[in-house]
């Protein structure tokens, strides 16, 4: 499915691709909808989406390497959108195959529950086929017909003295893999006890009679593997086409259908309120657009998932995330990238529609008259940039259409100027990526440009606790501005969730709820990973002295938290304001409680040097650093001096918090 010129020439998979393939299983028919997504983590925007629409995974391993560091992100991300998968050991013919050694890694490193389904008979050479542990068979792939022929039969003749003696490599294998009848028997009842122990429905029987039918042992495990108990682990060799038979009947016999899962969850922009889709053709019409293509003859390609309802090509469609209608011009069932006109989209569906001009990666399309906005797509921030010239004056228009479209087709990729030295840089989540960036700059939109070097900065952290207090007084005739806080910083209760975007909105809420007490509010800023709390109860303090505090916060999250730490750009520059208040005096107190905001910042920063500061993840554009911080703001308050001198109300203005 690697059809991208970048992609044959490096035999790698850059851009995720869509095919739909049909399997009979038990004589019944069955359509399988696959998306293959790049392994690389540069790529990983194409795993987010993907994983983000898909209903189950096959997670392919290396059978000499086990786990890879780009095996445990993609699981990690798996693991977050909740998707049951089944995993497939695969080239079990290279040298230094180890089936067992990937099955303990995949428990360590990843903390998953595999359930070996078969055992690989023989390993390296010897690989000829796999002991299946459910219907105690082997199954032998015919070497010459490249594995579209197999023959298939009771393990029992593995122990059978006359039948190795005609089958040498049968012997072979089985001598190989160390395989014997009490091996078999042993790792057999594990697998079997394990199932039984994960599935209460079954467990009884298993405990009574020591045994579970092959039927019973499918039921139990697709039932555990929907629960994300169990990963069903097969082996094989896909450069071979070994294995693959069965890895499909384990698509359909452990995975759940695009009909079977629970109903998708979005919000009635109407009315705010939860809303459910099922995923039914009777039911309204919803759809994710999760990925955008360019492509130079029929212009951009949108992909869907549809989960709920069914659209025909030609109909109108609600766009209800940008609140625009739209024509679907065509519809789509794509193949990599060869496609074939299809007159409607039914529930569960992956298609690709034609002639959307205002879909962007992450909204909802739905019925009009039954609105809904399903859940978006979380899109990591690029961590590398570079410089990016065109060569000649030509190059200069062509260069900003180009990245423009291919901005809109990645969302880890961005555009944008530096603001001191003018140039174009480009932001992305590796070298490699922004390589295959500019070489599809060069052979699909024709421009030619020179690039930098790569440049990386890097998001630090706070490890512990510090407070500071900052207060800023100017009485420059007139009117006085005045402002206060104190600051809390410490670092957030990451240790379980290293990023915040895996916070979920019911554990943010729980700590949110902690931190501000009753009556609290909070917001929760993804992409600068601000969590701020107003925990101001009863009008004690105005509520338009909230937004500068954040703004306040904001600012200083842009700058360093090492080498002096926040500096308040006193000079001149006009503050941010609210912007919704036009009063003058108002707009003076704002200041002040900006100013007094970034005093207290710049202290607790400063504190914070005693207590250590760290750099985490690299991130974010050249010369640019930025503290990776949220924040909570408990209350905050400025008054002109006047007020201020008012004892009740005195001179503490509450607090705000800082964390990571
Ligand atoms: N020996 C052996 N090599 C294999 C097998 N399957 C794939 N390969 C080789 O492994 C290399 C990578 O294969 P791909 O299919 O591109 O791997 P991938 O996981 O899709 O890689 P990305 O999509 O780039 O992450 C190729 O050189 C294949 O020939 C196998 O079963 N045995
Ligand atoms: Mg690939």
């Amino acid at each position: 499915m690697d059809w991208m010129e970048q992609e044959r020439e490096r035999g790698i998979t850059i851009t995720s691709a869509a095919t739909t393939a049909a399997w009979t299983r038990s004589g019944k028919k069955y359509r399988v909808n696959i998306i293959d997504t790049p392994g690389h983590v540069d790529f990983t925007v194409e795993v987010e989406r993907s994983l983000r629409v898909l209903d189950g995974t096959v997670a392919l391993f290396d059978a000499v390497a086990g786990v890879q560091p780009q095996s445990e992100t993609v699981w990690r991300q798996a693991d977050k959108y909740r998707v049951p998968r089944i995993a497939f050991v695969n080239k079990m013919d290279r040298v230094g195959a180890d089936f067992d050694y990937c099955i303990r890694s995949m428990r360590q490193r990843l903390g998953a529950h595999p359930v070996p389904v078969q055992y690989p008979l023989g390993k390296e050479d010897s690989f000829i086929g796999v002991i299946d542990f459910i219907e105690q068979k082997v199954i032998v792939w015919l070497e010459e017909t490249l594995g579209a022929k197999f023959e298939v039969f009771e393990v029992e003749k593995l122990w059978d003295k006359t039948f190795l003696a005609s089958r040498a490599d049968v012997a072979a294998a089985l001598k190989a893999s160390a395989i014997d009848k009490p091996f078999y028997e042993e790792h057999r009842n594990k697998v079997v006890e394990y199932v039984a122990e994960h599935d209460d429905a079954v467990l009884e029987k298993f405990l009574s009679e020591h045994t579970l039918t092959p039927e019973e042992l499918r039921a139990s495990i697709r039932r555990s593997t929907i629960a994300l108990k169990i990963t069903p682990v097969l082996a094989g060799s896909a450069f071979k086409n070994k294995g693959i038979q069965p890895l499909l009947d384990a698509v359909v016999d452990f995975l759940p259908s695009p009909l079977e899962v629970p109903p998708v969850e979005g919000t009635n922009p109407e009315n705010e309120e939860a809303a459910l889709r099922r995923a039914s053709d009777e039911q309204p019409f919803s759809a994710l657009a999760f990925k955008i293509m360019s492509d130079p003859f029929v212009g951009q390609v949108t992909y869907i998932r549809v989960y709920s309802g069914v659209l025909k090509a030609g109909s109108y469609v609600y766009n209800s995330t940008k609140r625009t209608r739209e024509r679907i011009g065509r519809l789509l069932q794509m193949h990599a990238n060869k496609r074939e006109e299809i007159d409607a989209v039914y529930a569960g569906d992956i298609a690709a529609c034609v002639g959307l001009k205002s879909v962007t990666t992450g909204d909802t399309l739905c019925d009009e008259s039954k609105p809904i906005i399903l859940e978006a797509i979380d899109f990591p921030a690029p961590v590398i940039s570079v410089a990016i010239e065109p060569k000649t004056k030509a190059d200069q228009d062509k260069l900003g259409t180009a990245l423009q479209k291919l901005a809109q087709e990645d969302p880890t990729f961005r555009v944008h100027t530096d603001p001191d030295t003018g140039q174009t840089l480009i932001s992305g989540m590796g070298e490699l990526h922004l390589e295959i960036i500019v070489d599809r700059m060069m052979r699909e939109f024709n421009v030619q440009a020179s690039v930098g070097r790569p440049q990386v900065a890097y998001r630090e952290t706070i490890r512990k606790k510090a407070e500071a207090e900052g207060k800023y007084i100017r009485q420059t005739g007139g009117r006085g501005q005045y402002g206060h806080c104190r600051i809390e910083v410490h670092p957030l209760p990451s240790s379980d969730h290293e990023d915040m975007h895996e916070m979920s909105t019911d554990e943010l809420d729980a700590l949110a709820k902690q931190i501000a007490g009753r009556g609290g509010k909070w917001r929760f800023d993804k992409e600068h990973r601000l969590l701020f709390i107003d925990k101001i109860i009863g009008g004690s303090i105005p509520r338009e002295f909230v937004p500068p505090i954040e703004a306040g916060i904001r600012e200083a999250m842009a700058r360093r938290l090492r080498d002096g730490g926040y500096r308040c750009r006193a000079r001149g520059r006009q503050l941010p304001r609210s912007g919704q208040l036009g009063n003058g005096v108002q707009d003076c107190r704002l200041d002040g409680v900006q100013r007094g905001v970034r005093k207290g910042l710049a202290d607790a920063s400063r504190a914070r040097h005693e207590g250590g500061s760290r750099y985490t993840r690299r991130v974010y554009a050249p010369g640019v650093r930025r503290p990776e911080c949220a924040a909570l703001a408990d209350s905050g308050h400025g008054k002109p001096r006047g007020e201020q001198r008012d004892p009740r109300r005195g001179a503490a203005c509450g607090d705000v918090r800082l964390c990571h």
